[in-house]
């Protein structure tokens, strides 16, 4: 769900101004949506990632530029908040870039387009001013959440989505920011190691509200790590349990904050329908994981394991290869722990991605130091792709022999099918011995093996 543009979109309230939410992937045909409400517009805000996010971002941005020249057009989200002048040098027909948190920054901007009034004094954007120059002002330091808790879901149409997610899941943001200092991620550079989060008693009677409203079955926590504060996490529970909220949910934990727990906070949180726990593990190497500063030891990530595994709780561990220099015995590390984490339940998973330098993090910085070339301007950033290739240091060879271990871990420990079984038994020994030649077990799992999704 579009959670950025549904945060900034209540935050205007609902008295003053209309909030139009247009998402592209749930409407057909946007742009004809957009130039419906153009005339009466004060403002076009876009939410945007770095990567493709960008191309669909400038092409209706242009578009409503083509058809009124004097609107203003704000760009937010994790693409602007990284590249603050850099967005604004390159395209010309965005006028404001926010930074950070959108809550506050965008009704005050948009107060000031409806007032006719000066953005020179608003924190936490970059614009263009009256002689053309770009000027960047102070940013705005992170603001309480509890302010901003009651995101007024009917600004989209909440079923489409669940019919879209093919289940009636809810997503939902309890906290923004995040302490840690992973030199792999943006978080850091963005919120400067900061956190803020909702307090248990006005999230749980928003999820009661919501829950009223929607009846969702499952809600879907997009916090970057929702596990910050033990006492939180099960105080809400406790609350969840108490109104009798019957949802399941699944959420983002470290591995030191589940090392933390004592097993009956566990048992609390799958009471309260904790299904699922995505626990970043990166590397099965403790000295990679100490360069990249993840601040995690294996043993707590296998104390989360055996607990998970004990209560029937799922969790996705996902691992990166393919870091600046990294070894054969770290890659060796991490094909051992991912098989060994694989093999304890049917219900964990273990995603392998390739790093990508992304922007706004110490390793990309150092990267760029030793002559790595970033995308230079932000068309190039949109052809930035973050998903699909290997990666600047993985080789073709390294790439085809993950391409196949990632296929037949998850086919030798996937839940057990009596078709597939002997095929199974078979990708065990193939990961055993790192044996992929012959394959027949790629074509017959296709028929019965959906890939599998983050969320
Ligand atoms: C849900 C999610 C996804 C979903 C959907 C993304 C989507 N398009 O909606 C899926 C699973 C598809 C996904 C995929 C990926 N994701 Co993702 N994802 C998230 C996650 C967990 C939640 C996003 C969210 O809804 N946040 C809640 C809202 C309220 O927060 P927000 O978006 O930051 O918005 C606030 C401000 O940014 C600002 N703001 C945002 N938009 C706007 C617009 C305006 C006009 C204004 C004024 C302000 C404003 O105000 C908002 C309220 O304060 C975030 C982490 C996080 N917690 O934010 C990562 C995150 C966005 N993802 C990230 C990454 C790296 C990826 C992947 C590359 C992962 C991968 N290797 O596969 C892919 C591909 C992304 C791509 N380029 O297409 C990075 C983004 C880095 C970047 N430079 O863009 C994040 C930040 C995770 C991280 N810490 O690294 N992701
Ligand atoms: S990877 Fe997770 S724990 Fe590490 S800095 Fe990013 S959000 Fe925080």
């Amino acid at each position: 769900m579009p959670l950025a543009l549904l945060a900034i979109g209540s935050a205007l309230g609902n008295t003053k101004y209309e909030v139009i939410i247009v998402d592209g992937r749930i409407d057909d045909s946007p742009i004809e949506t957009l130039k419906k409400h153009l005339p009466e517009a004060i403002c076009f805000g876009v939410t945007v990632l770095t990567g493709s996010p960008i191309k669909d971002a400038l092409e209706k941005t242009n578009a409503i530029k083509q058809l009124q020249p004097d609107l203003p057009v704000v760009w937010g989200g994790w693409h602007p908040s990284l590249f603050p002048t850099q967005t604004l040098e390159d395209e010309r027909n965005i006028d404001i870039t926010v930074q950070g948190q959108g809550e506050q920054t965008f009704k005050e901007l948009v107060d000031a387009f409806s007032n006719k009034s000066s953005i020179e004094n608003i924190k936490g954007i970059c614009y263009r001013n009256a002689e053309n120059k770009i000027v960047k002002n102070p940013p705005r330091t992170i603001t309480a959440m509890d302010a901003f808790a009651n995101v007024n879901y009917d600004l989209i149409d909440v079923e489409k989505y669940f019919e879209k997610k093919g289940q009636r899941q809810l997503d939902y943001i309890s906290s923004t920011g995040c302490y840690f200092r992973c030199s792999f991620c943006a978080d850091p550079f963005v919120y400067n190691r900061k956190w803020t989060a909702i307090s248990p008693e006005i999230m749980v009677n928003k999820l009661k509200e919501l829950h009223k409203k929607y009846e969702f079955t499952d809600l879907n926590l997009q916090d970057e790590t929702y596990f910050t504060y033990r006492d939180r996490v099960i105080e809400i529970a406790g609350k969840i349990i108490e109104k009798n909220l019957t949802f399941s949910w699944a959420a983002t934990m470290r591995a030191d904050q589940g090392a933390r727990m004592t097993k009956e906070d566990f048992e609390k949180c799958k009471k309260s329908g904790l299904r699922r726990l995505l626990i970043g593990v990166e590397s099965g190497s403790q000295e990679m994981m100490d360069w990249l500063k993840k601040d995690i030891k294996l043993p707590q990530v296998y104390r989360c394991a055996a607990i998970c595994k004990e209560l029937g709780i799922s969790v996705i561990f996902p691992f990166i290869v393919g870091f600046p220099n990294e070894s054969k015995k770290s890659i060796e590390a991490t094909v051992r722990v991912a098989k060994k984490l694989n093999a304890m339940h049917p219900d964990f998973s273990t995603p392998i991605f390739y790093f990508k330098p992304y922007p706004g993090t110490k390793i990309t910085l150092d990267a760029e130091k030793t002559g790595f070339q970033l995308p230079k301007n932000t068309q190039e950033w949109s052809h930035f792709d973050y998903v699909g290739s290997k990666g600047p240091w993985v080789s073709d060879k390294k790439y085809a022999f993950f391409e196949k271990f990632k296929f037949y871990l998850k086919l030798a420990y996937t839940k057990q099918n009596p078709v597939l079984f002997p095929f199974q038994l078979v990708s065990r020994l193939r990961c055993k011995y790192h044996f992929y030649s012959f394959s027949i077990e790629k074509k017959l799992a296709s028929v019965f093996f959906k890939e599998q999704e983050l969320s």
